[in-house]
């Protein structure tokens, strides 16, 4: 059965709310493998870094062996296998629409939020693992994400939607660090009305239930 390698934090719980969209079930269609990544469990297990040598959760092991890493890509192999509902846009314009903001937005929040995380909140668990920039530039790092946090709200205006006017991929992936963001003590800019809203829409789903797990 395919195996779904995961942990804490809003990579694995994109992916577990992506199958849950999906009407996959754990235990019948897959099964779930638990990391500790607090204490670099997943670092630590020599059998897991083979299968995903960045150490990193989530990995998608399939039947065959195959390893499957990163949760967008992940989540694209698994709606090409189970394409209803359709999150990722059901013509070439409009999956260039999804793309177009899910990227956008990993590269102008997901990334300097994460990178400023890893230096500030989360530097004592990260820096024994990896590189992570200083204190400072980690303050600003989240600052810079902020300002784009305000973008999305903007571009959100009266919508819950970011594309296409429905629930897509993109909206999955902003809902999912926003509330990776709330675990971390941080909140929604001042002003971002048009976020929280989005926040409070997207947390009535059943997949917004990840969010509310102890693991
Ligand atoms: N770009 C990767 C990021 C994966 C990632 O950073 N995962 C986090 C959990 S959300 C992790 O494994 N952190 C623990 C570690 O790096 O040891 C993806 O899209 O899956």
């Amino acid at each position: 059965m395919t195996t779904l390698h995961s942990s804490l934090g809003p990579n694995p719980r994109l992916v577990r709310m992506f199958m849950i969209e999906k009407g996959l079930e754990e235990g019948r269609d897959f099964t779930r493998v638990h990391y500790d990544i607090i204490t670099g469990a997943n670092r630590q297990d020599a059998s897991y870094m083979a299968k995903n040598p960045q150490g990193t959760t989530p990995t998608l092991e399939l039947d065959d062996g195959t390893c499957l890493t990163e949760s967008w890509p992940i989540c694209e192999y698994i709606e090409e296998l189970h394409p209803s509902p359709g999150l990722f846009g059901e013509t070439a314009v409009e999956r260039a629409q999804v793309r177009k903001w899910t990227r956008l937005f990993d590269q102008e929040v997901v990334v300097p939020m994460t990178m400023g995380f890893r230096a500030t909140t989360g530097r004592p668990m990260f820096a024994p693992r990896m590189t992570v920039v200083s204190q400072g530039a980690g303050a600003e790092l989240f600052a810079l994400a902020d300002e784009k946090w305000r973008m999305f709200d903007a571009c959100l205006g009266n919508s819950n939607h970011i594309a296409l006017g429905r629930f897509t991929f993109a909206d999955l992936m902003i809902f999912a660090f926003a509330n990776f963001g709330f675990t971390v003590g941080w909140k929604l800019p001042e002003g971002t009305d048009n976020l929280a809203r989005f926040v409070a829409a997207h947390s009535q789903r059943a997949c917004a239930a990840v969010w509310k797990e102890a693991e």
